[in-house]
């Protein structure tokens, strides 16, 4: 049975005394209102991973994540993140390939292949997110774009690496943009990467993958794409910033 994932991308968004609340809004609601097996995530700004540890029980079925790490262990790398750190500090996903990622800071297929492996030896767990632009929805062979973002960044993995790692697929034209892909285009997308994965590493780890989907979810949307066979789970962002909406794109799922 694969893992049924909410994760929540706050992207650069709230002060601490905000990221306070709002983690302990959503502790509360989750503790009281989710009774399903489903595995909330949280992924705050870096800076705020260590105190909001400390506002998570350990009974709550609440994990936190960062946003990216880096690709090297340690080093001259002024103002980076890496992921020795993350785990020092109890983290235990981490969003790998953000598309936003991809297009301000320039991340490559090949440089997400190290961050994922950093990751990994670290035995934290990858969300790895890829997805379409419009242009290439409209004019290219968009299935196969995000089909070789898997092949490039993940496909060296042996197949015990291989399931640790998350998959979210989060067309871009679909970020912060209020629109959403359907719940037919988002199964149709989910159901050719989970036939991808098959053909590299088989059947039974295809189906044991858990991919996300990720793109303006809210909760109207979540439980029209939650319904879809190949959609496990969200990885949310601007509504993950409200705790009632957030909780409740989590009862869609659970
Ligand atoms: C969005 O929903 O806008 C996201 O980018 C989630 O990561």
């Amino acid at each position: 049975m694969r893992k049924k994932i909410v994760a929540g991308n706050w992207k650069m968004n709230k002060n601490l005394d905000e990221a306070k609340a709002l983690v302990s809004e959503v502790v509360n609601m989750v503790r009281d209102e989710i009774t399903g097996e489903v595995d909330v995530v949280l992924c705050p700004p870096a800076v705020y991973l260590t105190t909001l540890r400390q506002y998570i029980p350990t009974e709550v079925r609440m994990a936190l994540g960062a946003q990216n790490c880096h690709e090297k262990e340690s080093g001259a790398y002024t103002g980076e993140v890496s992921a020795l750190m993350l785990k020092s500090i109890g983290v235990q996903y981490v969003i790998l390939g953000h598309s936003e990622r991809r297009q301000h800071f320039g991340e490559t297929n090949a440089q997400l292949a190290e961050k994922v492996n950093r990751v990994l030896e670290y035995f934290m767990y990858p969300i790895f997110c890829c997805g379409e632009s419009l242009d290439q929805r409209e004019n290219g062979d968009y299935v196969g774009f995000v089909k070789s973002q898997l092949t490039e960044s993940l496909f060296h993995l042996s197949p015990e690496q291989f399931s640790k790692v998350v998959i979210a697929y989060e067309p871009i034209w679909a970020i912060g943009t209020g629109l959403t892909a359907s719940a037919g285009q988002a199964q149709d997308m989910h159901f050719e990467l989970r036939q991808h994965i098959a053909s590299k590493y088989g059947d039974e780890i295809a189906q044991d993958t858990t991919i996300l989907y990720g793109g303006s979810a809210n909760e109207k949307n979540a439980a029209d794409l939650f319904a879809q066979p190949d959609v496990d789970g969200g990885l949310i962002g601007g509504a993950s910033l409200k705790s009632r909406e957030f909780t409740n794109i989590v009862k869609a799922r659970q």
